[in-house]
């Protein structure tokens, strides 16, 4: 498999996940000019023109950040229990990562973003973690004892607030750290060159 990413993107998310499989992948950086690391147009490759992308083993992509997260996770039996209350939490919390906290990113990332809008966004933001706070447990992980989808999503989004200085509660800091320090993460950022 091969997946299309920009540094400190959202595909980042996808990017930990398919280390911590194990699965057999490759890493093309996308550029912001849309030029793969390769030397390809990405509009070629995903006519969306955002990243990730997943390359399949037929050759065929697959595109948004909750289908590709949940293919790694149903490949490789890891990041996602099988059935239950954690397989449906962690699929809520990845698409509250998608919907609610990555969407509302937007603003903040756009130069013609107007200074309301952009604070805005930045309040919104920071009500939406401060609902998720609720959800950490006594464990390293925001679901159950292992490493999930949902984990490697809220740690991008985490990097994105530090960012732009969206205040998060105080536990999610330990928890960004403790992250940090498990392998497939650290793997990740420092092939994108974020160590
Ligand atoms: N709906 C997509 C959104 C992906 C997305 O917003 N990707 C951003 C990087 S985080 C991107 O490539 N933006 C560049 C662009 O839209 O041209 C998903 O969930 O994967």
């Amino acid at each position: 498999m091969k997946l299309y990413g920009a540094n400190g993107g959202c595909s980042q998310a996808s990017h930990i996940a398919l280390i911590e499989s194990g699965l057999p992948y490759t890493f093309v950086s996308v550029a912001r000019d849309k030029k793969t690391s390769d030397g390809r147009d990405f509009n070629s490759i995903n006519p969306k023109g955002y990243t990730p992308a997943l390359e399949l083993e037929d050759g065929t992509i697959l595109t948004e950040s909750l289908a590709i997260l949940m293919y790694i996770a149903e490949h490789s039996g890891k990041l996602l229990a099988k059935e239950g209350q954690a397989r449906w939490r962690t699929l809520e919390s990845t698409e509250f990562m998608t919907t609610e906290l990555h969407a509302n990113f937007r603003p903040l990332f756009f130069a013609d973003s107007g200074e309301d809008e952009r604070n805005k966004a930045k309040e919104m933001l920071a009500r939406r973690f401060a609902t998720l706070e609720s959800q950490l447990g006594e464990n390293q992980y925001l679901i159950g004892k292992n490493l999930t989808i949902a984990d490697a999503y809220l740690f991008v989004m985490l990097s994105w607030a530090r960012m732009m200085d969206i205040a998060v509660p105080q536990r999610f800091g330990t928890y960004a750290a403790n992250l940090r320090n498990v392998p497939s993460v650290a793997a990740a950022l420092s092939a994108e060159g974020l160590a």
